[in-house]
């Protein structure tokens, strides 16, 4: 079994790859849920749907997130009662929301939701919640604001200064049911090419999931986010900095320090190589990190899985 610890959209075409190199039945994504969000009264999980949504080959090709070929007429309706318009809810996409926010509403945990939703898009890689609790990814900016993350990312467009990033509800929160075994079962913990601090430290900061991590004698064996110095996609490069950690691939890394077993970095970060080996003991793979396409992204975690399986013996 492979775990994957997830985000958003890098973690959804890294998983995209993945299903080409390994049967979906093999993989458990261990998705963040701090990016979560209630509007008009419906329960948002951006990561979850994204990787629903890639693998089930309805995402919007363009945005990465939402659904292809959307229509927003009940967006713009809900405009005329002055709803905000920062944060759009596609007409597809409101389906969702609309189950998911019925069948939490019955008493069934997000886990249980997360089931119903991946089985009626057909996406057989199993998608695990980080956590059923609600938690949420706060940015306080230097300005003094206490931001919602999507307020922060999607509202502000990831400008304001960020002071400090907090995980609220995370103290409380507890592993959702089969992360911790996963992640001590797994033949491999992968962590894609995620947004570092909010979404893969996010899913790391839930009470006895960095335990699990530490315990497990899984291989653990992560993909940059960062290439040449700039992120892929997203602003993690924003949120870096408010962390300590450098914008880069060595820095990131660096911040996940003596979790990692290996790292894999794009070509443009060849020379990142050496300092990763030399500097933090691990093994290191240079490979195309750029999953423009499908291939890519299968040659991609086809070296991850390799450097795992050798990392395994
Ligand atoms: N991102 C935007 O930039 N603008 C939006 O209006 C927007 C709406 C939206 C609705 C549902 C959903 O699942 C995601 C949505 N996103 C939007 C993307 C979202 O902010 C990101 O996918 C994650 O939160 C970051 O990984």
């Amino acid at each position: 079994m492979h775990v994957v610890l997830s985000g958003g959209v890098g973690a959804a075409r890294f998983l995209k790859g993945l299903v080409r190199v390994v049967p979906p039945e093999e993989i458990i994504a261990v998705v963040n849920v701090a990016d979560d969000l209630w509007l008009h009264g419906l329960r948002i999980c951006p990561d979850l749907d994204s990787i629903t949504y890639h693998l089930a080959g309805v995402v919007d090709p363009q945005r990465q997130w939402g659904r292809g070929g959307e229509s927003d007429v009940v967006a713009s309706e809900l405009e005329r009662f002055g709803a905000p318009r920062w944060f759009t809810l596609g007409d597809r996409d409101l389906a969702t929301h609309l189950h998911r926010t019925e069948r939490l509403g019955a008493g069934l945990p997000l886990s249980s939701v997360t089931e119903e939703v991946t089985a009626a898009f057909g996406v057989d890689v199993r998608l695990l919640p980080a956590t059923d609790d609600e938690v949420t990814t706060r940015v306080h900016t230097a300005d003094g604001r206490d931001l919602h993350f999507q307020e922060y990312w999607v509202r502000e467009r990831g400008e304001p200064t960020v002071s400090r990033v907090e995980l609220d509800g995370g103290a409380a929160a507890a592993p959702a049911p089969g992360v911790v075994e996963a992640l001590l079962d797994a033949d491999s913990v992968l962590l894609a090419p995620s947004n570092p601090v909010v979404s893969i430290d996010t899913i790391r900061a839930i009470p006895g999931i960095d335990a699990a991590l530490r315990q497990t004698p899984a291989p653990i064996v992560g993909v940059s986010p960062i290439v040449g110095g700039a992120v892929v996609r997203g602003m993690a490069d924003r949120l870096l900095p408010s962390v300590g950690a450098e914008v880069s691939a060595l820095g990131v890394a660096r911040h996940y320090g003596d979790l990692l077993d290996g790292w894999v970095v794009d070509r443009r970060d060849a020379q990142a190589s050496a300092a990763v080996r030399d500097e933090l003991g691990i093994e290191c793979r240079v490979t195309d990190t750029m999953m423009d396409d499908p291939e890519v992204a299968g040659a991609l975690a086809g070296t991850v899985l390799e450097l795992a399986d050798g990392l395994r013996r």
